[in-house]
C-alpha cells in the first residue's frame, strides 16, 4: 500500500511540487506553519528517520534542503525539522523533512 507521499510523488494526488531530483521530491505543506513550509521526501518509502539505513550517503536530503532554501530566497534563515514517531508529531509514515522559513522562528519548538 503506497503512502500518501508516494502517491504525491507518483502524481496520483496533486501537490505543489517545488523541487525534485533523483533522490527526493519536495512540495508545499498543505497546512503551512510559516510563509515557506516545504516537505522534502525521499522517493524511497522509508517510514521514518529511525528506519534510515546506517550505511549509504544520505546527504541528498540536506543538499536538497539547501538548494530549496536558496530557491525560496530564505536569506534570513530557516529551519529543517524531522518529526520521528507519534509523540514528536509524525503523522505520515514516510520519512520527510520540513523546511520552514519566511518568519522569525522561536526556540525551542513546542
Ligand atoms: O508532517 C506531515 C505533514 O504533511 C503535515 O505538516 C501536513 C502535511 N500533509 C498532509 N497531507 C498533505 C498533502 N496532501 N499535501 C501536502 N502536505 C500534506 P508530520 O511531521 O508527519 O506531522
Amino acid at each position: 500500500m503506497p503512502t500518501l507521499f508516494t502517491k504525491i510523488i507518483q502524481r496520483e494526488i496533486p501537490a505543489n511540487i517545488v523541487y525534485e531530483d533523483e533522490h527526493v521530491v519536495a512540495f508545499r505543506d498543505i497546512d503551512p506553519k510559516a510563509p515557506t513550509h516545504i516537505l522534502i521526501v525521499p522517493r524511497s518509502e522509508i517510514p521514518g528517520l529511525a528506519d534510515l539505513p546506517e550505511t549509504g550517503d544520505h546527504m541528498y536530503l540536506l543538499n536538497a534542503a539547501k538548494k530549496i532554501a536558496e530557491q525560496e530566497g530564505l536569506t534570513e534563515g530557516y529551519r529543517l525539522v524531522i518529526n520521528q514517531g507519534e509523540s514528536a508529531g509524525q503523522s505520515v509514515p514516510h520519512l520527510h523533512a520540513h523546511l520552514i522559513g519566511g518568519r522569525p522562528l522561536g526556540w525551542p519548538p513546542g
